[in-house]
């Protein structure tokens, strides 16, 4: 594995998928001639796409975010003084900004710790891990760039030491069950003795908070939503008129989850030069670009047992809007 040294308490290396992942190629030739067609949502965040989610986070309606960096701030120490961790290994930690609650956590409790974050988006991970080390002069950080879904065998934790795998955001709710059941053994895999999970999801709620959550009047949500069709132009020479396309985000209250779309405005023909292929798209036809489960305190408890977990705490936001949990191998 090669390792980037950037300072001395900063560095980065590559995860090795277990197994070779599907291409960008692959995946889209896949989900953009199944019905209904789909894209994955991890291809949304290039630079573009990352800076994107950011402005979401900042939106009135999208409350996932504020909420569980309230909760962040208001539990860090428990959680903190609970897993008293080593090593802090953070899956899709983005722009880290919430992460800094439990670093500041670690700092109150004399708990020195080094961070792992592991992200796809290698830029964002990396600017934000520069300015992490700078703000806290104790810190060693490894960023790990590279795409979980690939699993998590090759994480170069070493093997002394307590281990807190962080998984924020709400971000294991953008797998379907059988997935993120799968992503959970996997982090389970990583925990031994007291090592503990400290895992954020979004809770079910009415639909017209959860709908309003992502489709903000700014047009933000709107906005990431359709640059996954700017990466598939950029990546794979396409031609998607990316303007025509209507974002939809549903509340499907039997599958418990938000569904983004994409809405052709017009029937066209979308030519895919890397993948030498074109398809034709009608008017109106759409494109699922993202699932977005939320939970209950039952299915959560439900799918963390599922995964060989426990659960030790759980902090919930006012009206159960949110949920943020420390679990343990059961
Ligand atoms: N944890 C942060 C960011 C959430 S956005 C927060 O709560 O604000 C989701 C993050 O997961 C993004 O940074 C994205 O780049 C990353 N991500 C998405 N799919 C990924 C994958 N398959 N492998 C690694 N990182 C991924
Ligand atoms: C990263 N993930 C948890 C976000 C979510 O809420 O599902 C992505 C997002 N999509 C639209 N808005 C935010």
């Amino acid at each position: 594995m090669a390792i980037t040294q950037t300072g001395a308490r900063l560095s980065s290396s590559e995860v090795a998928p277990e197994q070779p992942l599907a291409s960008l190629a692959d995946d889209v030739r896949t989900g953009l001639l199944s019905r209904p067609r789909w894209l994955s949502p991890k291809y949304f965040y290039d630079d573009r796409g990352s800076a994107l989610f950011e402005a979401i986070c900042a939106t009135p309606e999208y409350y996932p975010s504020r909420t569980e960096a309230a909760l962040l701030e208001a539990h860090g120490q428990e959680i903190i003084e609970h897993a008293a961790p080593d090593h802090m290994l953070e899956l899709g930690s983005g722009s880290s900004r919430k992460t800094r609650h439990l670093l500041d956590a670690c700092d109150a409790l004399d708990q020195s710790c080094q961070y792992w974050p592991f992200d796809v988006s290698a830029q964002m991970m990396l600017d934000a891990g520069a300015q992490l080390v700078a703000d806290y002069d104790w810190l060693a950080l490894h960023a790990l760039i590279g795409d979980y879904t690939g699993g998590l065998t090759n994480v170069p934790l070493p093997e002394d030491g307590r281990r807190l795998i962080v998984f924020l955001g709400g971000t294991l709710g953008n797998f379907e069950p059988g997935e993120a059941r799968a992503m959970l053994e996997q982090i389970a895999g990583l925990m031994r003795g007291d090592d503990q999970l400290l895992l954020g999801v979004d809770r079910v709620k009415d639909t017209a908070t959860l709908e309003a959550a992502y489709d903000d009047a700014e047009g933000v949500t709107a906005d990431f939503n359709r640059n996954v069709l700017r990466v598939l132009n950029r990546e794979l020479e396409a031609d998607f008129p990316v303007d025509d396309y209507r974002h939809r985000a549903l509340f499907d209250r039997d599958k418990a989850r938000i569904e983004m779309r994409l809405g052709a405005g017009h029937a066209h023909r979308v030519t895919l030069a890397t993948l030498d292929t074109a398809i034709d798209i009608d008017a109106g036809e759409e494109i699922v670009t993202e699932f977005s489960h939320k939970f209950t305190p039952d299915t959560l408890a439900a799918l963390l047992e599922s995964a060989g977990l426990a659960m030790d705490r759980h902090f919930e936001a006012e009206g159960g809007a949110y949920s943020l949990v420390l679990a343990r191998r059961a």
